[in-house]
């Protein structure tokens, strides 16, 4: 026999590496296995009985099988054929019952749980209306009820049931904060609702569930859950005037260059995301981490001159095309950096 041991000694770095890499990539968890809300808990419990059901009917078939294989193998000599059982009633008996048993157990709770989590939040006045509008390649919030709208960071709070009307402006996007629950396609001009809860506070990251076009997989945002009274002076503060950039010659820069697609407060039209308070969100576009290495000024810097670089297919200018001065992009970078939410 061949020795494979030396074949499997050189894969394995190769295998441990594929596995921490895969395991490492991003920063929040991305993984439904450690739910951190009741819907993805009730989806979990649903996979899990599943999975369990299967595995027991794969192991109890496999040592049949493995029995049967042997105890009643063809022995040397024997020519006999064996005794028939076509048509034994017990055996038909057992084997359209247990599946059927089977079938109710996960049967029941599959369809229990999937109208429970189909129920209709839209009319509800204690939950929090969200509409959600997918875009190549961003996300928008707008809070219905509140008259504001954001996007790339999802803002809740942890007491509120959240219903989602979900849209895409463009191609089909899927919603999916694996952590919390989901997924939900967005559909332009089909309205679809799902809701979810987000108990725990802390940051959720979301993703795009459906290819949508080259940066599909860049696709990403946040759900933000914070203590309701949090969530009430996040609501003030986006509803509280702009903050426009202090020297007048910038400002009017960006009124003209940037306010024609963006917003920040009520000003600026609502065809790119909102950028109010962008300097306090974790990320740029939703990739560019912003942190003590690499701060939101580096980011935002970055991504002005050249979007495109960072997000292929982003319907966003470069500096170039937005005719900007290096010094300009500085300044522009210096405030959005500086436009924090207090919450
Ligand atoms: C033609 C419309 C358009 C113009 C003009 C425009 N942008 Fe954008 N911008 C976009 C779009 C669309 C996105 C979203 C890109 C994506 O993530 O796919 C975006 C994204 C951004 C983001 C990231 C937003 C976030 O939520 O993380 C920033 C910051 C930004 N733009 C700043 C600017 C500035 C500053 C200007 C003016 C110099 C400007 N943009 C001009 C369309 C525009
Ligand atoms: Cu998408």
């Amino acid at each position: 026999m061949m020795n494979r041991w030396p074949v499997m000694k050189r894969l394995l770095p190769l295998l441990t590496g594929l596995v921490l890499l895969l395991s490492a990539c991003g920063r929040e968890d991305l993984s439904t296995l450690n739910p951190q809300g009741p819907v993805a808990e009730k989806q979990l419990d649903l996979m899990k009985l599943s999975i369990g059901i299967m595995a027991l009917v794969v192991v109890v078939v496999f040592i049949i099988c493995i029995y049967v294989l042997i105890r009643f193998r063809r022995r040397k000599g024997d020519k006999s054929i064996p005794k028939q059982v076509e048509g034994n009633h017990t055996l038909e008996i057992i084997w359209t019952v247990v599946p059927i048993v089977l079938l109710l157990i996960l049967g029941v709770p599959t369809i229990k749980d999937v109208f429970g989590l189909a129920k209709d939040y839209s009319k509800d006045k204690n939950a929090v209306q969200v509409k959600v509008t997918a875009h190549q390649y961003w996300w928008e919030f707008e809070y219905t009820d509140y008259g504001i709208t954001t996007a790339q960071e999802l803002i809740v709070p942890t007491d509120k049931t959240i219903s989602f009307e979900l849209v895409a402006a463009d191609v089909k996007h899927s919603f999916w904060i694996p952590s919390i629950g989901g997924k939900m396609d967005t559909n332009p001009g089909v309205t679809n609702r799902m809701f979810l809860d987000f108990p725990k506070e802390g940051v959720f990251r979301g993703k795009c569930a459906e290819l949508c076009g080259p940066s599909h997989a860049l696709m990403d945002f946040k759900a933000k859950a914070v203590s309701p009274s949090s969530f009430d002076r996040w609501v003030a503060a986006m509803k509280a005037p702009a903050v426009m950039p202090a020297d007048a010659e910038i400002a009017e820069k960006f009124t003209s260059q940037c306010l024609s697609c963006h917003a920040v407060g009520e000003n600026g039209g609502n065809s790119a995301p909102n950028l109010t308070g962008i300097g306090g969100r974790q990320t740029v576009g939703g990739i560019l981490y912003n942190d003590e290495g690499v701060p939101a000024e580096k980011n935002l810097h970055d991504w002005i001159i050249n979007p495109q670089e960072y997000k292929s297919g982003a319907m966003m200018p470069t500096a170039e095309e937005n005719s900007l001065t290096p010094e300009e992009v500085s300044s522009i970078a210096k405030y959005l950096a500086e436009y924090k939410l207090d919450y």
